[in-house]
């Protein structure tokens, strides 16, 4: 199924008046506090969020999964699903794929189909948390980081064969997240496993092409329940400087134990240029995946708040950061829940941009936290939807989404084109 831009204006076009209206009233008062709302319109626009072929389907638990019917059968659906939520969003311009869950058949067809739906290829992840039909080794114990020489030789491998098929689809960067760890004390040497690890990352990296960066994701605890080999942000950083330039760390919000600071994880990779890549959801203990800004909107703000500090103060190079939703959840419609991640992703980065930077400076460096409290609320208390509307209906998506989501009744017609019964490949 496609949405046509002029389908978009049609629903639109009843809501053009209120929506200037509720534009110029925000603007204006955000105009008197010296704030260059053009300006921010501008960088909304320029937002852009990459979805990963897994979210497309209905994501499940260990104890279930629940049908959601019209979910995407093949790669080729996965994209025009990218492409339906980018269309009413004009938000999401790439798609992330998973290997070897979405290994496309004809490379230069999938570009072609994706390039004609205006979707470009993000990072592609690797997978040695599955053991791969066919081959003889198994990731029971551990992949990068197992005992055996073969088991890692061939976590190597897969890592190579990722790269090579993400570059004749025009990705720039892979993503590794190993679920290797151990479940029980003494059941793996620490040092050893590491050092493995460290070792394997090192031959990933050297068959990276010269444009290419590697993302290194870090996670407390799952599947592994007592240790997992990288386990913090501290670790991750310290395995991509034993890699090299183009090695980062890539922060995904739902790993973190709870209660951890993660918006001064952020700004200390920031500050030693070696942020590369974001994950967002959200979560109420672990990594439970939910929508993002569904259970802490205060922290993705404070979030996005380190991240615009670190863009507009980047002497130390950070690349253009890699954005990506990493969300899969029971019992919402994927594409409805995507649509609600962006939008939150969009209003929290607003609101960032709203903050007082010299005011909340000055209350710094004079110790003022009442000062700084208020600063930050300030931005965090404005209703900032109408911009992020604007910045929508100025590139062509919908004004609101969701609403056109339901208007244009796109579940049922997707469960008419491809039916009930189908389950998206990977989950
Ligand atoms: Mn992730």
């Amino acid at each position: 199924m496609k949405v046509a831009k002029s389908k978009i204006q049609e629903l639109n076009e009843p809501k053009l008046e209120e929506q200037a209206h509720r534009y110029h009233f925000l603007g204006n008062e955000l105009e008197k506090q010296g704030i260059n709302v053009e300006r921010i319109v501008r960088q909304l626009m320029d937002l852009q969020i990459a979805i990963p072929s897994w979210a497309l389907g209905a994501g499940g638990t260990r104890f279930g999964r629940f049908r959601y019917g019209g979910e995407p059968g093949s790669l080729e659906q996965k994209i025009e699903d990218v492409a339906l939520l980018h269309a009413l969003t004009r938000a999401a311009g790439a798609v992330s794929l998973h290997i070897p869950w979405d290994i496309p058949e004809d490379a230069a067809a999938i570009q072609e189909l994706a390039a004609s739906l205006d979707i470009t290829f993000d990072a592609v992840n690797s997978n040695t948390f599955q053991d791969p039909k066919g081959q003889n080794e198994t990731y029971k114990f551990g992949s990068l980081c197992d005992t055996s020489e073969a088991v890692r030789a061939q976590a190597i491998a897969h890592n190579k064969e990722v790269i090579d098929i993400g570059e004749k689809l025009g990705s720039k960067s892979i993503t590794v997240w190993l679920a290797d760890g151990a479940s029980f004390p003494g059941q793996n040497n620490f040092r050893q496993a590491l050092q493995h690890t460290e070792d394997s990352l090192q031959e990933i990296y050297a068959h990276l092409p010269a444009d290419w960066k590697m993302y290194i994701e870090y996670k407390p605890y799952e599947p592994s329940f007592y240790s997992t080999v990288i386990q913090d942000w501290g670790t991750s950083l310290m395995l991509a400087n034993a890699c090299g330039e183009r090695a980062y760390t890539l922060v995904d919000l739902g790993h973190h134990l709870p209660n951890t600071n993660i918006e001064q994880i952020v700004a200390t990779l920031m500050m030693k240029g070696k942020l590369g890549g974001f994950h967002f959801n959200d979560s109420k203990y672990g990594d439970d995946d939910l929508t993002v800004g569904s259970i802490k909107p205060y922290q993705l703000f404070l979030i996005f708040n380190e991240l615009v500090y670190g863009m507009e103060h980047n002497e130390s190079n950070n690349p253009p950061l890699a954005w990506m939703i990493d969300a899969s959840h029971n019992i919402k419609d994927p594409l409805e829940d995507l649509i609600q991640s962006l939008e939150a992703i969009r209003i929290a980065y607003a609101k960032a941009l709203l903050i007082d930077s010299r005011a909340l400076k000055e209350a710094q460096e004079n110790n003022d936290p009442v000062m700084a409290q208020e600063v930050l609320q300030a931005a965090f208390r404005t209703d900032v939807r109408p911009l992020v509307q604007e910045a929508r209906r100025r590139s062509g998506g919908a004004i609101l989404p969701l609403a056109a989501y339901r208007a244009l009744h796109v579940r049922k017609q997707l469960i008419k084109e491809r039916g009930s019964d189908v389950v998206a490949t990977g989950l």
